[in-house]
């Protein structure tokens, strides 16, 4: 995945048609694409393939089972053309293991929830997500652009790990205190998909983006 605008953008529209003309529209200021459940289940999961010859897939399942059938999920999503996908570290680190082996390393690991609720139950786990994204191998984490501050403390335990971030825009976070607090990459969805312009507001978050070094 290139490292160029640094905004993935996350498609969580319900159509194929709906899908290709928002990436379409965007493709110029966007590295990647997050597919989730809504698109998977709409357009059925050819809908990986198509977007994938457009623009690098991350396929957020948030795979949380047992290490067997996690793997299956992810060869599943990697025969489809992800070049990455998101798991849960709650399962444990043998689950995410398994995630990396059969990706190959391309997993991302959801640490502490961007929404309010996530400070329930993952905020005080996050800490140890993260040191299971780390000792397993994965390629990086998901933390809350909601809380620049918490990037930046997940950040300091995984090192040289990526950080994906959610939670811009539609959710109160800023891209530019995301990407300040240690994010390599900001996910966002509805300021993009939902905007009259999705290309035009893909590239105002390229270029607030842009203005972090
Ligand atoms: P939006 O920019 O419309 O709020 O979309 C955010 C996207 O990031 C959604 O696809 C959601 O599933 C994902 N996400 C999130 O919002 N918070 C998290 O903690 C983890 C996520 O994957």
């Amino acid at each position: 995945m290139e490292k160029r605008t640094r905004v993935i953008l996350a498609l969580d529209v319900t159509s194929s048609e709906e899908a290709m003309r928002v990436v379409g529209a965007a493709a110029d200021y966007i590295d990647a694409v997050k597919t989730n459940w809504p698109l998977t289940l709409a357009a059925g999961p050819e809908i990986i393939t198509q977007l994938s010859k457009v623009k690098p897939v991350v396929c957020d399942m948030k795979i949380a089972d047992i290490p067997s059938i996690n793997r299956l999920i992810v060869e599943q999503a990697m025969a489809r053309g992800a070049s990455a996908v998101i798991c849960h570290g709650f399962p444990g680190e043998d689950s995410v293991k398994a995630c990396v082996e059969a990706s190959k390393g391309s997993v991302y690991v959801v640490t502490e929830m961007s929404h309010p609720g996530g400070k329930q139950f993952t905020a005080p786990i996050a800490d140890r997500l993260a040191e299971i994204a780390r000792v397993a191998g994965a390629r990086g984490i998901v933390a809350p652009a909601t809380r620049p501050e918490r990037i930046a403390a997940l950040r300091a335990i995984i090192g040289d790990l990526e950080v994906i971030s959610p939670g811009v825009g539609a959710q109160g976070g800023k891209a530019s205190d995301a990407l300040r607090a240690g994010a390599d990459y900001v996910i966002v969805g509805r300021t993009i998909y939902q905007a009259n312009d999705p290309r035009e507001a893909a590239r105002q978050v390229a270029e607030e983006a842009r203005t972090v070094e």
